[in-house]
């Protein structure tokens, strides 16, 4: 990484608050992920691109943007990133899944803030992010109350465009969302200088379903019995699709599809066949947050989902285009991201519906409901999530946490008690 350093200095970057932040990675990625017994050599791919998220993708960034080009910083599912695409734009996810930043974030922000806005505002704010430091421009959206607000702060930092989200899904919530997405484009083409047009626009639309595609093979894969991926493993291909360059990771979940299709058809599995399924449901875990898998994993069970924005709420299928022009193609762009069922949205029994499917498809034995410390819209929907499965005697376990490591062993004897209640 010390061959980048030069690089980040030229993003104006804090290089001690960042080598602080990227000193735990190697270790913690040792223990997790690397000691893992019987993983897929495909992996290699997905090993590779986190050692490297902050060195080689700058530098892909940072050389896009020494040619012209403009980089959109980003958190929500529902930023449409097929626009930002098409107009020869990249969108990138900012850091927001690492504790370190979070006191730096407490000077201004609310102690009663989720530890996601926390985390990605303190790395604004102390320059250690080389994702927030290559944007050109930051796009929040109206989601949670938290959010709406850091959006109008971080305008102080950084020039910041807001897409208002609606919090229903009725005609005219997706019309108002529709303007919301030509209002988008509108701005797009403002930074890049560059039109968006229908040619454009289908060619970033079949990219991304293609992405979106292998993915969902790769969730699909995941319903064998016995499952050919850990948890943890499979995990780390939504957190890369907010990131990685979409063909490049489309091409590698596809290879790593490719090989776990012939240890389906073999029978072989990352565990024994009968080892309890859980599907984790909630809040998203962003790059590098990998604090919950690995300890129902180490303790016999499997993580076989999630539910989450870093998951299955990412699985919304084609985007079908019904008749010519922009309008058509922004339209069905809407169509689409509305099938992904955020808790901001009221009444959002669709959401719950899913996680009943899921665990239908997943054969899952038990749920983990996820939710990240404050984050109101989760945590009270949980009551609705335990209802639903308690009426199909499906146990759900409810977490809340944050970033930090206060709380494993009181997290971890929750879960070791909940697994042995499974097992029963
Ligand atoms: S579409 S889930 S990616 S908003 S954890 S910041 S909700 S207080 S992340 Fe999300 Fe878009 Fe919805 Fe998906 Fe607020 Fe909760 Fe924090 Fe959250």
């Amino acid at each position: 990484m010390s061959n980048y350093e030069q690089m980040w200095t030229d993003l104006s970057m804090d290089l001690e608050r960042h080598n602080a932040a990227l000193a735990p990675l190697p270790d913690m990625y040792q223990s997790i992920f690397l000691s893992q017994k019987n993983r897929p050599k495909a992996m290699s791919y997905f090993d590779w691109f986190v050692s490297e998220a902050h060195g080689q993708r700058i530098k892909e960034l940072v050389d896009h943007r020494a040619k012209g080009g403009k980089v959109f910083g980003y958190f929500c599912a529902y930023i449409p990133e097929e626009i930002v695409i098409a107009a020869d734009g990249v969108a990138a996810g900012l850091c927001a899944g690492e504790e370190i930043s979070i006191s730096t974030a407490d000077q201004i922000l609310p102690r009663n803030t989720c530890p996601l806005i926390k985390s990605a505002f303190g790395f604004k704010l102390e320059r250690s992010s080389p994702f927030f430091q290559s944007s050109d421009l930051i796009v929040g959206e109206t989601t949670c109350d938290g959010k709406k607000k850091t959006w109008e702060l971080l305008a102080d930092y950084a020039p910041v465009h807001v897409m208002e989200l609606p919090q229903r899904r009725d005609e005219k919530d997706k019309e108002l969302w529709i303007s919301e997405l030509f209002a988008f484009k509108d701005k797009i083409e403002e930074v890049t200088g560059n039109k968006v047009t229908e040619e454009k626009l289908a060619e970033a639309i079949s990219l991304l379903d293609a992405r979106r595609a292998a993915l969902k093979r790769l969730y699909d894969l995941r319903k064998a019995d016995p499952v050919p991926i850990s948890g943890v493993d499979a995990l780390l291909a939504p957190q890369l699709y907010y990131d990685d360059d979409p063909s490049r990771l489309t091409t590698n979940i596809n290879a790593l599809c490719n090989e776990l299709e012939i240890r389906v058809k073999e029978k072989v599995g990352v565990v024994p066949s009968g080892t309890p399924r859980i599907l984790i449901a909630g809040c998203p875990m962003v790059l590098p947050y990998w604090k919950v898998h690995p300890i129902i994993e180490n303790r016999g069970a499997v993580v076989v989902c999630e539910e989450s924005c870093v998951g299955s709420r990412l699985l919304t299928g084609d985007t079908i285009v019904k008749g010519q022009g922009l309008e058509a193609q922004i339209a069905a762009i809407a169509e689409r991201q509305l099938k992904t069922h955020c808790a901001c949205f009221t009444p959002n029994h669709e959401r719950i519906e899913d996680i009943l499917n899921l665990c239908w498809e997943y054969h899952v034995d038990g749920v983990v409901h996820f939710s990240l410390a404050f984050c109101q819209p989760y945590i009270m929907e949980a009551v609705k999530v335990k209802k639903a499965l308690e009426q199909r005697n499906i146990p759900m376990l409810e977490l809340e946490t944050d970033y930090g490591e206060g709380d494993i062993g009181q997290i971890t004897t929750r879960i070791e008690a909940f697994l042995e209640m499974i097992r029963k």
